[in-house]
């Protein structure tokens, strides 16, 4: 009831009265009133004119799944969120809830994490109410030696979130950091359930980094938020809407191509290593190479001194 009350006000910049709510929701005057109290005690600024109706003021800055449901243009994604002050994990929460029942595009999303993860187990930091720690489940129709694909989907579907809601440009480091002038805002944790020839799920975690005015010692020099690098606070709520309108249309795409030739010339764009030396980190070397660009799988295509073009497919690049 609460989100479609908040939906209504938001669709309209003057009063809407309590009669019109009543008749669009078919709902008593004492439920629309509820809601009005339980979205002022969550943050919501709604005023109250007798004859007039209400009018919404202004919006807290809290991931409430509401305030996301209310902005979400999806089909699938978000569709079920489950939303939480605290949490482990989310990418923990997701496979916790996807073992009990899968449901396409279920979200978890904390406020806060207190075992936040990156990849092999190192510490994400995630601190309460300044960033988006989320993760969500799907079920491609694909063997499972292609889900890694869909980390390098969320990257591209991540950045163009991020411009479209605060301009800001961003860049990917393949395959799953986005990052602003070679410090990191974005990573992204995609992780699988699977048989040997078919996926049960995938789960793919988000950490950005959105209103942290600075940083703990060891991430300095590594990290920035969206306020840092641009300067104002931005509205975490928006960034999720958006990312998930994106997120579902690059990945409708790489289902039905079964690889990322749709996405390939667009994540390109964006990929900071392009045309410039990386290094291949392999155990205790580092091997300096090119990168060109990627392949229709999500593979770095790097070239040697010589010109002879390989693929990378795991490892790590750093720049
Ligand atoms: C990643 O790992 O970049 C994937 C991070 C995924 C986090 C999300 S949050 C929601 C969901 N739930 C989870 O538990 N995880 C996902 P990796 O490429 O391994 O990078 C990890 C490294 O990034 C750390 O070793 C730090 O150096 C650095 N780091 C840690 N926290 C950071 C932060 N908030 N911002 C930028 N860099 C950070």
């Amino acid at each position: 009831m609460r989100e479609h009350v908040l939906a209504m006000l938001k669709e309209s910049d003057d009063f809407v009265s309590g009669q019109e709510l009543c008749g669009k929701l078919s709902v008593s005057r004492t439920a629309i009133w509820k809601a009005i109290n339980s979205l002022k005690e969550a943050g919501y600024v709604i005023e109250a004119v007798r004859n007039r109706g209400y009018r919404l003021v202004s919006c807290p800055d809290v991931l409430l799944s509401d305030e996301i449901q209310s902005r979400l243009e999806t089909k699938w994604f978000g569709r079920k969120i489950s939303y939480f002050d605290v949490i482990d994990s989310t990418n923990s929460e997701i496979k916790r809830q996807a073992e009990k029942e899968f449901i396409p595009g279920m979200l978890a999303i904390a406020e806060k994490q207190t075992l936040g993860r990156g990849r092999k187990e190192r510490h994400w930091e995630s601190p309460a109410k300044t960033g988006i720690w989320m993760s969500f489940a799907v079920k491609p129709d694909l063997p499972p030696y292609k889900a890694s694909m869909i980390t390098l989907v969320t990257a591209l579907a991540v950045a163009k979130a991020i411009k479209d809601v605060t301009g800001l440009n961003t860049e990917i480091k393949w395959p799953n950091d986005i990052v602003i002038g070679s410090r990191k805002v974005v990573g992204i944790l995609t992780e699988m359930s699977a048989e040997m020839t078919t996926i049960n799920y995938v789960v793919i975690g988000i950490g950005i980094n959105v209103n942290m005015e600075s940083f703990p010692a060891e991430l300095e020099d590594k990290a920035t938020s969206l306020y840092i690098a641009g300067g104002t606070k931005v509205r975490r709520s928006s960034i999720v809407a958006k990312f998930g309108k994106y997120f579902e249309k690059y990945y409708e795409i790489f289902c039905k191509d079964g690889n990322l030739s749709g996405i390939k010339d667009e994540y390109e764009k964006l990929l900071v290593n392009r045309n410039k030396e990386v290094y291949i980190i392999e155990g205790d070397s580092r091997i300096k190479r090119v990168a060109i660009g990627i392949d229709t799988d999500g593979e770095l295509l790097v070239k040697d001194d010589n010109g002879n073009i390989e693929k990378i497919m795991a490892g790590e690049v750093s720049i």
